[in-house]
């Protein structure tokens, strides 16, 4: 569907024009089109096609024109108009963490930024911190997130990857010659962020395939194309590009290839030795004993002929996997009975209970949580007291009109600077479950994140810690946290600890996930979705989980409703 990329144009749109000091009425009138169609759950150019754009709220004859340009072109010519307006470097200053319009008009306007360069000169020389709205506390955080993005380099977050490659592979696979196509590499593997994409095909036409590859039009640049293989890229935001290789080989070298190109390259070397000590050779191409390929066309042969076991690509890390007599089953998406964090419109959602209920209905779940933020949440509209407890009564009266799935009353519980709660225990003890999550102070708390988390995970009412280091990938650290001080504490108190899927987070990341299952931790792989459209997004929690080597077992959100149910009374007592 169009409607995300769409709405993050309209988004765009109105940063610029707020950038460029335009009337707050038009910026903020772009800012609701693009949640309205954030939100929206049919497909908008659907509703372009039949003309009833204007029948929408919000949405007039001048914004009608704009979604039609887009949906024709890819593009609104007025955002290009804005984006003439300032230096290139501008608008990317947004993507760090601390900086809005707002201040950046402020700093464009009074100090001439126009780009990375400037920022950096600018907060040298100290003339940023005098800035009116600016002082030293603001100016240190626009450092952090500075640095911050800096030091993340060009690696790309593998939820943004993903589907950008899994389209590639689609354009390849209608490419005529094509036979099959697989994706290698780190993105395989599922790690968090991607170097790049390393895509592998089938065919007996190399030069083909790969001439169709560089020549498609999405590509941004050529950086290689040769006979069996082209190297492009293709732009993920402005200024930011995915790099995509592709390799075509033979059907019986397609094995090898993909075992090697899979990586990881310690896993490879590893693997390696194990040839060279029978005398064997491995390679992209196969496994060969002289000249002769004793393995090769499928990577099961390989591993077998080797006597190791064909672990899947999530643990190929030389972490451990060789010492294994089979390969593990480890968590799938089919595993899955229910998503246990998630918003609605009562706080920060854009759906309501029941668009929830019916989306995590037909994801296949049998139960799902509603979990809105806590009265101290006051940017993501926090529910005060009253506010929660009819909140608590409208989603009981969701669960008894909706059929075929059960709707659990749970909230997100802030957990404030001294590790208390932001809810009273009568509050809690009337949800079926809570999350606890750090929102605020996530540096310079009145107690430490690891010491906060700890208190919260002692109150009997709270069934797991949120996203638990709180990183933003590439744009925010994680907070200081003693990881095995917190998995002990998990294990101690009963409290189970998240993989947060939302692809910004991936917290627990994998190695942390691993730490807690090794500390007899339970895990639980939410998506904190805000809208149906993210419910999905689960299965980049759950590569995460495969990679900290996690099995259905190890996830509470695979029980049934009735042993998730006691699982969770255990704790209250
Ligand atoms: P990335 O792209 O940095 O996220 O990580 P990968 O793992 O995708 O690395 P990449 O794209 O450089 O290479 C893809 C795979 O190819 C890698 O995982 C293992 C294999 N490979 C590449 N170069 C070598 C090498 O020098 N030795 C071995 N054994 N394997 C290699
Ligand atoms: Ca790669
Ligand atoms: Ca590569
Ligand atoms: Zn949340």
């Amino acid at each position: 569907m169009i409607n995300q990329p769409l709405a993050s144009a309209f988004e765009r749109l109105a940063d610029l024009m707020e950038i460029g000091a335009e009337s707050g009425f038009r910026v903020n009138a772009y800012r609701r089109v693009a949640r309205f169609l954030d939100a929206y759950t049919e497909d908008i150019a659907v509703a372009a096609a039949e003309k009833r754009l204007t029948d929408l709220p919000g949405i007039g004859q001048a914004t009608a024109q704009k979604i039609q340009e887009f949906i024709k072109t890819g593009k609104i010519s007025l955002i290009e108009q804005w984006e003439a307006k300032f230096p290139p470097g501008l608008p990317d200053l947004l993507k760090i963490q601390g900086l809005g319009p707002k201040k950046l008009a402020a700093m464009y306007e009074k100090l001439g930024v126009g780009g990375v360069d400037d920022l950096r000169r600018v907060i040298a020389s100290g003339a940023l911190a005098k800035l009116p709205g600016f002082g030293a506390q603001s100016v240190k955080r626009i450092e952090e997130g500075l640095q911050f993005r800096e030091r993340s380099g060009d690696r790309t977050p593998y939820g943004l990857a993903l589907p950008i490659a899994e389209s590639m592979a689609d354009v390849i696979r209608r490419i005529p010659a094509v036979k099959r196509v697989e994706i290698a590499g780190s993105l395989r593997r599922g790690a968090e962020t991607i170097g790049d994409v390393d895509l592998l095909c089938e065919s007996r036409d190399g030069p083909a395939v790969v001439k169709a590859f560089v020549e498609h039009d999405g590509v941004k640049r050529v950086l290689a194309s040769g006979d069996t293989k082209g190297s492009i890229t293709i732009e993920t935001e402005p200024g930011r590009e995915l790099q995509i290789d592709l390799r075509v080989v033979p059907a019986d070298s397609f094995g090898a290839a993909w075992q090697y190109f899979t990586g990881s390259k310690e896993h490879n070397v590893r693997l390696r030795e194990r040839a060279v000590k029978k005398k064997w050779r491995l390679n992209e191409y196969g496994l060969f004993d002289g000249e002769k390929q004793i393995a090769g066309k499928t990577e099961e042969s390989i591993y077998k002929k080797l006597g190791v076991p064909c672990v899947p690509p999530e643990i190929r890390e030389d972490a451990g996997e060789f010492d294994l007599g089979e390969p593990p089953e480890l968590i799938a998406v089919k595993h899955l009975r229910g998503d246990l964090h998630t918003h609605t419109t009562a706080s920060d959602g854009k759906n309501t209970i029941d668009e929830m209920a019916a989306a995590a209905k037909h994801a296949g779940y049998d139960y799902f949580a509603v979990t809105d933020h806590s009265r101290s949440s006051a940017i993501a509209n926090g529910l005060s007291i009253e506010r929660m407890t009819r909140h608590i009564d409208d989603i009981r009266a969701a669960e008894k009109r909706t059929k075929g799935i059960a709707i659990l009353v749970g909230c997100e519980c802030d957990i404030l600077s001294d590790g208390s709660l932001d809810y009273p225990d009568e509050i809690l003890a009337a949800c079926d479950l809570v999350v606890a999550s750090v929102h605020s102070a996530q540096r310079g708390g009145k107690a430490s994140p690891t010491q906060r988390t700890i208190k919260a995970m002692q109150n009997p009412y709270v069934t797991f810690i949120g996203h638990p280091t709180g990183r933003l990938l590439g744009k925010r650290p994680p907070m200081d946290i003693d990881m095995g001080e917190l998995v002990r504490a998990a294990a101690d108190t009963g409290t189970a600890l998240e993989i947060n899927a939302s692809w910004q987070r991936l917290d627990l990341k994998a190695e942390h996930a691993r730490q807690a299952i090794d500390a007899g931790v339970m895990l639980v792989i939410n998506t904190d979705s805000h809208r149906i459209a993210s419910l999905p997004s689960i299965r980049h929690g759950v590569v995460t989980a495969r990679r900290g080597w996690a099995t259905a077992e190890n996830v509470l959100n695979t029980r049934t409703l009735r042993s998730l149910k006691s699982w969770i009374a255990k704790k209250r007592g």
